[in-house]
């Protein structure tokens, strides 16, 4: 493809508007076309920084423009369903954001839908994947040189959470991350999910169960914590430690740079996931563009998103009701390997 690939950008709100200066600025051999958001002002805003850039409030008419080769949905949750079905009518590669769908029925029709189409369309927007440490982290583990891990201590914190952000948020928008790490890193499917509740912070929105903290057991035996605390107040972080038969493994450190003043040592801790991953975000866009153009999809697929929404389905469930809840699957079709 001579061409540079178009790309509509369904949903200008914080991560479809940082990806649309993405196409533009850093990533090659794309170029955004279309914009769509239902609130057609925000929309017009983004596009008005691209040049030939057409504005819709529905996907779909965005979708059936010849202008636009693949599509990237950055919309809330909610809405992946209905922008997905309308990309699998055309055929038209996607890259998702996470979540793939906020719960696990609409996720897995989505899975019988691409399925239809007898081959992968969609990559889900998993980042971690695309991050220098983790994917160091994964290269280590696959190397077999620690052995096994059996288990993997994480943590995930935000300086704040967003008005619209619930309880089941931090376990269905935030540590869904952590399940698609835990099962990327394991190779493993998770089976069972338990959510406790430790006092909530006073710095946490009135009724906003925060922070909480989750342990995921895999299929073959593995033991995955979360911490997750999206109203820590101090800095954006996220780490893991896989502990394994003959050594553990550490990321998320942010060590990059260490300074010595004044009788004192430090760095600075990161504010937010799009300056905490952004080389991973330019990576996983460029990584899209390019399979795209070779008419390849790669990357965590959509039974990946499936999965993930079954265990945080699981883990809302166990927020709620307390105690341990197992995490019901679909099979596994041969499509996803
Ligand atoms: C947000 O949607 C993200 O994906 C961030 O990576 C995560 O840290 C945050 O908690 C989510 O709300």
């Amino acid at each position: 493809m001579a061409t540079p690939l178009g790309i509509a950008v369904i949903g200008t709100g914080r991560m479809g508007a940082d990806h649309v200066r993405r196409i533009q600025e850093v990533v090659s051999g794309a170029r955004v076309t279309a914009v769509v958001d239902i609130e057609a002002e925000r929309a017009k805003a983004v596009a008005a920084r691209v040049e030939g850039c057409a504005v819709h409030t529905d996907p779909a008419a965005a979708m059936a423009s010849a202008e636009v080769d693949a599509v990237l949905v950055a919309s809330p949750g909610p809405a992946h369903e209905a922008a997905l079905m309308a990309a699998f009518a055309r055929d038209l590669p996607v890259l998702c954001e996470k979540p793939l769908t906020p719960d696990a029925a609409s996720a897995l029709r989505l899975v019988e839908a691409e399925r239809a189409l007898g081959r992968r369309r969609v990559q889900v927007g998993f980042m971690r994947r695309y991050d220098a440490e983790y994917t160091r982290l994964k290269a280590l583990l696959e190397t077999g040189q620690l052995g096994r891990p059996l288990m993997l201590h994480q943590r995930h914190r935000n300086v704040a959470s967003a008005s619209f952000f619930t309880s089941d948020m931090l376990i269905t928008d935030s540590v869904a991350h952590e399940v698609d790490v835990t099962r990327w890193l394991a190779g493993d499917e998770i089976t069972a999910v338990t959510v406790l509740r430790p006092a909530s912070s006073a710095g946490a929105p009135e009724g906003l169960i925060d922070p909480q903290f989750v342990v995921l057991e895999t299929a073959g035996g593995a033991l995955a914590d979360v911490e997750i605390f999206v109203n820590c107040g101090f800095g954006y972080q996220v780490q893991a430690e896989a502990v394994c038969e003959r050594g553990t493994a550490r990321v998320g450190d942010g060590h990059a740079m260490v300074t010595a003043m004044a009788g004192r040592w430090g760095g600075s801790i990161t504010q937010d996931w799009t300056e905490r991953f952004a080389d991973a975000y330019d990576r996983e866009v460029q990584a899209w563009v390019d399979a795209t153009r070779r008419g390849e999809v790669t990357g965590p697929s959509i039974w990946d998103g499936y999965a993930a929404a079954a265990v945080c389905e699981a883990g809302v469930r166990s927020l709620h009701e307390g105690g341990r809840v197992e995490v019901e699957l679909a099979p596994r079709p041969s499509l996803y390997g």
